[in-house]
């Protein structure tokens, strides 16, 4: 484009000069852009500043953050003066610093940048927080989630890199418009059905493998030969979580919602038998032994809460009103997991994985894996939920059984 000033850029400057004493309105404009980086700079200075005073006591009002925030306004409006000023220099000029620029090579650059950029922090970060990854799983269902999870990343990531790839070759290849138009074909059934077959085979296998997988902590899981069973109950409130144990006849006994109330936090019905040597630690932990296969029946006392076992791969909604299980077999001590890992004061975690209210941070606990005798020893050291002669309620015919 050939303005006033040609296409020397030396020009530009006296000319810039004389334009804006021309247009005065424009030169208030830039000092007020001026006068803003002052501020800027002043508030950043303070807000520095403030934070080390704020360290330091508590401020009622957080200065720093709004000056921090005037910061940003302050340059995002000088961004815009400087783009609204080179928009104004050429409309009165005709004048045109990037008229030689090639725009579809400059976008088409862009846009390999922050592709290509963004593609390579995604790979990046991936082996950069690897050591944040969970350790391997400490219940027997849980490798096998471990597994699928293994088996669709080994074939999505790869795809992942190479639609990018191929995405951003095709910016390039296209960029200066030499090919403008794609090939169209109306049908190909050989490519249709390749793909269909290609698409299908690990779509179909995923779903099989998931269907029997995720089965196995809800149901899907029988006792072996000779191994031992524990069931316990684990129920939810704002914002604990409570864990019954059965006593020596290894069964839990019959609760009622109508029972809650006093002492009786969980509704035991102490007529029944099974309820009264019933085992309510007072710790908040949870014991668990190795090897066993552990059934928890999982309800809540009043909102919706989750049980998350995140180092098990177990997870199940507390729901109010609704009983429901969840199943493991935890396969590894704490204690061999603190030597294995190198870490000797990792503890194994429940969590509870819904934001049920204020103190939902509340509702975490140790779980302690230990072996079957160490189990027994540290639960004959647990009292009974109550004395059954302090208790006699009235027989309930609707209580439920676990
Ligand atoms: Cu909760």
């Amino acid at each position: 484009m050939q303005g006033a000033l040609g296409h020397s850029g030396m020009k530009l400057l006296p000319y810039l000069c004389r334009y804006m004493s021309r247009m005065r309105w424009m030169s208030a404009v830039g000092l007020l852009g001026l006068g803003w980086a002052q501020i800027g700079a002043a508030a950043k200075a303070r807000a520095a500043e403030i934070a080390l005073e704020q360290a330091q006591q508590a401020a009622a009002f957080d200065w720093s953050g709004f000056l921090w925030k005037l910061v940003w306004i302050e340059t995002l409006l000088i961004v815009f003066l400087a783009f609204r000023l080179i928009q104004l220099v050429v409309r009165y000029t005709g004048y045109d610093p990037f008229a030689r620029w090639d725009r579809d090579k400059v976008n088409m650059r862009l846009w390999m940048l922050v592709g290509l950029g963004g593609l390579f922090f995604a790979v990046w970060g991936t082996f950069k927080y690897a050591p944040l990854y969970l350790p391997a799983s400490a219940s027997e269902h849980g490798k096998l989630i471990d597994g699928l999870r293994d088996g669709i990343i080994s074939f999505t990531y790869p795809a992942f890199i190479l639609v990018h790839l191929m995405l951003f070759y095709m910016i390039w290849r296209y960029y200066n418009g030499k090919v403008r138009q794609a090939v169209y074909e109306e049908t190909h059934h050989g490519l249709e059905r390749a793909s269909l077959i290609a698409i299908s085979i690990p779509v179909v296998a995923i779903a099989i493998a998931g269907i029997y997988i995720w089965s196995l902590p809800v149901h899907g899981q029988k006792p072996q030969e000779g191994q031992k069973t524990l069931e316990i109950e684990l129920v939810a409130e704002q914002f604990q979580w409570r864990v019954r144990y059965p006593g020596a006849d290894y069964k839990l006994g019959r609760y009622h919602y109508t029972l809650i109330g006093g002492e009786n936090v969980l509704g035991l019905d102490f007529t029944d038998p099974k309820a009264q040597d019933d085992i309510l630690p007072a710790a908040k932990e949870i014991h668990l032994p190795v090897g066993a296969l552990v059934t928890i029946h999982v309800r809540s006392k009043d909102v919706l809460h989750s049980l998350f076992l995140p180092h098990f791969r177990t997870h199940i909604y507390a729901v109010p009103g609704q009983k429901n299980q969840v199943m493991l077999v935890p396969t590894i001590t704490t204690k061999e997991m603190r030597r294995k890992l190198g870490k000797p004061d990792f503890d194994f975690e429940l969590a509870c994985n819904q934001l049920c209210g204020g103190a939902h941070y509340n509702m975490r606990m140790k779980v302690v894996v230990e072996t079957w005798e160490e189990y027994q020893q540290w639960l004959s050291t647990q009292k009974p939920a109550h004395a059954p002669s302090e208790q006699v309620t009235e027989i309930r015919k609707s209580s439920q059984t676990l």
